[in-house]
């Protein structure tokens, strides 16, 4: 599971992250298997519309400890090591038939994923505009979730083990972008025992519930956790409560940290052991408590890049996403 070189004390995984300025980006002297930008939907070449809240501006960078190849195919981009593939579509939202989009966009994944050799899902994100566009009585994110589901059905079958942690998140402007790790090995999917699996969520949250899970544990030990909300069962709780949404998501990222170790042989911690974190924020004006109180939390070291951006349910203000360390 876990592989640390005793002679380098340095973990030798398949794949990292790390959020990087500018000048970290300039003495960086490795592969990259890809790159995400955030930046107002203004800024020419952005990948995904979200302004970045902290006061430098970061670039999401996935790294390989081994040269990587790069390769194309429908519609989406791609490099991979021996380990790990990371795979990345945009393109401009299609208006008059989201879902379909949706669903010819996870076909081309899997398809992608599998042909290339890594057929095991380990971590998605999607991001798109208008998340709480309503038509017809069903917002976007809903008919995501929908599309999602029919295009994932046989990951869907079999949920507790197939399916990949994720982070669904509305932009301000810009594409629909969906980008991915996939593994040659399987990750270990994880649940939070303080919520519902999101699977198995009622359809009072839409007709199709959202395919993902709350954690995976990459095959070379990582923890990826998916984007974590104020969510109790399937409920959302403290409505209009920034501190107290943070508290009761920090409560559930323990969790599934707990979970996580207790249904593998790897020494997770807790929030100190939260290594990059993507902390998306309704309202600008929340930056600052989150920060203070993130500060009081997490490891000095811990990498935090904050967005500006909607969250799915329209009552939520604020999700946290996040990569762990292993000891
Ligand atoms: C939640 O727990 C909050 O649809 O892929 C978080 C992470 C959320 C991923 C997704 C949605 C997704 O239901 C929302």
């Amino acid at each position: 599971m876990k592989r640390l070189s005793p002679k380098q004390f340095v973990p030798d995984f398949a794949f990292s992250v790390e959020y990087l300025d500018a000048q970290q980006r300039a003495r960086l002297h490795a592969s990259i298997l890809g790159e995400v930008h955030y930046a107002s939907a203004a800024t020419p070449g952005t990948t995904v519309a979200m302004t970045q809240l902290q006061a430098s501006p970061l670039v999401e960078t996935w790294l390989s400890p081994t040269p990587v190849r790069r390769g194309s195919a429908n519609g989406f981009d791609f490099a991979h090591n021996d380990e790990v593939l990371f795979g990345v579509y945009t393109q401009a939202v299609d208006a008059v038939d989201f879902e379909a989009q949706v669903q010819a966009v996870y076909e081309s994944l899997r398809d992608v994923a599998r042909a290339a050799g890594f057929p095991n899902l380990l971590r998605v994100w999607n991001y798109f505009p208008d998340i709480a566009h309503e038509r017809d009585g069903l917002d976007r994110y809903k008919r995501f979730c929908r599309a999602r589901a029919a295009a994932l059905a046989a990951l869907v079958a079999q949920a507790q083990t197939a399916l990949p942690a994720a982070s669904a998140v509305g932009s301000h402007g810009g594409n629909l972008v969906v980008y991915f790790i996939a593994g040659v090995d399987a990750g270990r999917q994880c649940e939070n025992p303080r919520q519902v699996s999101a699977y198995r969520y009622p359809p009072q949250y839409g007709p199709r519930s959202p395919s993902f899970a709350r954690a995976t544990v990459a095959p070379d030990g990582r923890l990826l956790i998916s984007g974590t909300a104020s969510i109790v069962g399937h409920e959302s709780r403290h409505i209009g409560d920034v501190p107290a949404q943070l508290e009761e998501t920090l409560e559930n990222l323990r969790a599934v940290i707990g979970a996580a170790a207790g249904a593998t042989q790897v020494a997770f911690g807790g929030l100190e052991d939260l290594r990059q974190l993507k902390i998306y924020l309704r309202r600008a004006e929340d930056y600052a408590y989150v920060a203070q109180r993130l500060r009081e939390v997490l490891h000095p070291r811990a990498q935090c890049l904050y967005l500006l951006a909607d969250i799915c349910r329209p009552e939520l203000l604020l999700e946290i996403e996040g990569v762990v360390a292993v000891q």
